[in-house]
């Protein structure tokens, strides 16, 4: 049997959801490649019991814009995630500097053969070493131009995409998940109140577990 690749939707703090996925799905360290789309932490009930897991899986994870505004805060720079900030301090105690360094080698995308996994999405014909961070984690839908990229009058970024990867992505939760031949949306909204969804290579499965409550209001 060849090896797994399970790659795991926006987790955001919800421990135990991504415990009980993990289990309804065996992943096994040794066995399978665990990956990550980013947003791990804030919002649910604990960031660090979820680094733990992530640990634990010898996981593999990408930027998603709240480890990305996180790296900011750490270096003195504004940003309106700042609220999550204390709270992650907290959680993670003598560990927080340990959880930053982890966290700084992550990369903001992730390619292997016929496969990539970016946070939010793709800017229509270019490659995620051409495009902003912040545009690469936040993405979600396409003026043309990249003024506005959350306006919902316009088409979502992926009905340009014409690639022939895979492209794997998370950060819309309002999209509720998508699955498409080349492109799979795994975000399904756990931290309020959703589901938390992986999606298994090379067999193609979708797996979900339900949360088990909601933790935040979706905005
Ligand atoms: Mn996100």
């Amino acid at each position: 049997m060849s090896k797994r690749t399970i790659i795991i939707g926006d987790v955001h703090g919800c421990h135990k959801e991504l415990s009980r996925l993990l289990k309804e799905v065996q992943a096994d360290p040794k066995e399978d490649r665990i990956l990550f789309i980013g947003d791990l932490i804030n919002k649910g009930p604990s960031s660090r019991g979820v680094w733990d897991l992530f640990r634990e899986m010898h996981g593999q994870a990408i930027l998603g814009n709240h480890e990305l505004s996180l790296l900011e805060l750490v270096q003195g720079k504004f940003h309106k995630h700042g609220k999550y900030f204390e709270q992650l301090q907290k959680d993670f105690g003598r560990y927080f500097t340990d959880f930053v360094q982890d966290v700084s080698n992550w990369p903001l995308w992730f390619e292997d053969h016929e496969l990539m996994l970016v946070h939010a999405g793709l800017v229509p014909g270019l490659h995620p070493d051409q495009t902003d961070p912040w545009v690469l984690t936040t993405i979600r839908t396409w003026d043309g131009e990249g003024a506005d990229l959350k306006n919902s009058n316009n088409p979502p970024w992926f009905d340009f995409y014409a690639g022939n990867d895979l492209v794997v992505f998370g950060h819309w939760a309002a999209l509720g998940g998508l699955d498409r031949p080349r492109l799979v949306g795994l975000d399904t909204g756990c931290v309020y109140g959703g589901r938390l969804s992986c999606l298994i290579l090379p067999e193609r499965k979708l797996v979900s577990v339900p949360a088990k409550k909601a933790y935040a209001a979706i905005n």
